[in-house]
């Protein structure tokens, strides 16, 4: 379940966190995420009373192997309300940075992006702060749906957050990755070959589909 390399954090807001997490968890270089609220005053935010956070995604990433402005990419090709038109802030589009680094590419990027599209975008930019992790159904939405996996990895509440296999297989399961990625974490992650011809099901199934609800 663990990969112990050198890591940076990520944190985006794009809509609800379910898609976002399916999204990262199968790039490469992703090596762990959560969803939860942040960006907000309120403390110890949940689901049903979330207060001024938003909806986000944190991602440990390896820098060795993704680069931030790359996830940045990601994360202006994937909203699910768009960038232009304004929404709650349970879904607003934002980027809490981690470093001077991260704020300088998320300001760049933004402006590159308002060229790009001929248009301004709603995206706001703030330093990260306190993260609450949502409730244990929230995280690896999608994998959670699959019990046989679930059980395969025998998954812990604590270990949906924390673990690189969940991650990965979370984004597999809908249809995110690429094949042979695909392959080759079958390989490195040790699936038994039932777990991996259930996945390799879902992935068929999935690819290529929306992956907002
Ligand atoms: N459309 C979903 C959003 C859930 S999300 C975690 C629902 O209504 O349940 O915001």
């Amino acid at each position: 379940h663990n990969v112990d390399v050198p890591f940076k954090k990520a944190t985006f807001g794009m809509g609800c966190f379910w898609a976002n997490d399916a999204l990262y968890g199968a790039q490469r270089g992703v090596l762990r995420t959560r969803v939860g609220y942040s960006g907000g005053t309120k403390e110890n935010p949940a689901y049903k009373s979330l207060g001024d956070h938003t909806e986000v995604i944190e991602i440990d990433y390896d820098p060795k192997t993704v680069n931030y402005e790359e996830l940045l990419d990601l994360f202006y090709a994937h909203h699910e309300y768009g960038l232009t038109t304004k929404v709650k802030r349970q879904y607003m589009s934002l980027i809490l940075y981690h470093d001077e680094e991260q704020k300088l590419a998320a300001e760049n990027s933004i402006k590159s992006e308002e060229q790009k599209r001929n248009t301004k975008l709603i995206t706001e930019v703030a330093p990260a702060g306190k993260f609450y992790p949502a409730e244990s159904y929230h995280q690896k939405y999608r994998l959670q749906r699959h019990s046989f996996l679930c059980d395969e990895l025998n998954l812990t509440p604590q270990l949906l957050q924390t673990s690189h296999v969940a991650a990965r297989l979370n984004g597999y399961v809908a249809g995110v990755g690429k094949p042979e990625e695909l392959e080759q974490d079958i390989i490195k992650l040790g699936l038994s070959e039932k777990a991996a011809e259930y996945l390799r099901i879902q992935y068929k199934d999935n690819i290529g589909g929306t992956l907002y609800c």
